[in-house]
């Protein structure tokens, strides 16, 4: 995937109109979103379109798909059906259940991310101790789309390892969590942020800031 200043705006508001006012202020610096439950929720899948219509946005279905395989199939179709161009599922469920996900996005011709290790505290209480496995997985399914924390970086850095430099890895965590983008995008391919962009007095701004502060040549 390519991701224009490899920034992905985390789209967590609660509204259309919301995320409509957001999308305008920032799109001349983003292309690519990633929409989860909050606005999913609150605005139906429908605003995968109108979104993509308005803006020509790639848009990420943060939905981290984690049920039996039978039920993730069903819920990768409709997010694809919706448009969505990528959807992330979680890997702890295990490989039939990650499977599911991953014909569907093949038969849909659209991408899946696998997300490893989470970005925030609690993911070292249990996803931790798994999260090399996970990626292991994800290799020996041929999966080239990663979600790893920006947040601890040497957790990101082992994960590169296991999934090799032609993997793609996405990284949530950076500003409201605390992780720094510059350093994250030493080990991954874009960063997502979302709070530090969609609460800030002014979204582009801090947008226009933030893609100066990665340094990209
Ligand atoms: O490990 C993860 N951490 C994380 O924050 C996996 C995620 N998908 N996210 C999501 O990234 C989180 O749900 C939110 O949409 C975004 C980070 O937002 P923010 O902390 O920049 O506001």
């Amino acid at each position: 995937m390519n991701i224009k200043n490899n920034l992905i705006l985390a789209l967590d508001v609660m509204s259309e109109s919301e995320a409509i006012e957001i999308c305008e202020s920032v799109k001349d610096y983003i292309d690519t979103i990633k929409i989860g439950y909050p606005l999913a929720l609150a605005e139906g899948l429908e605003i995968i379109k109108t979104l993509k219509d308005k803006f020509g946005f790639k848009v990420i279905c943060d939905f981290k798909v984690a049920d039996i395989d039978a039920t993730n199939e069903k819920i990768c179709d409709e997010t694809f059906k919706a448009g969505a161009d990528a959807i992330i599922c979680h890997g702890f469920v295990g490989s039939d259940s990650v499977k599911a996900c991953l014909d569907m996005a093949n038969k849909h011709e659209k991408e899946l991310f696998l997300l490893t290790e989470m970005s925030h505290p609690g993911a070292k209480m249990f996803l931790q101790k798994n999260a090399d496995a996970i990626a292991q997985m994800g290799v020996d399914m041929g999966i080239t789309n990663y979600v790893a924390p920006a947040t601890r970086l040497d957790r990101l850095s082992d994960i590169r390892q296991i999934v090799g430099e032609d993997a793609f890895i996405i990284s949530p965590g950076v500003g409201k969590q605390g992780g720094d983008g510059k350093k994250t995008l030493e080990y991954s391919n874009a960063i997502i942020v979302g709070r530090s962009i969609y609460e800030s007095e002014n979204p582009q701004e801090s947008c226009k800031q933030l893609i100066d502060s990665l340094n990209l040549s």
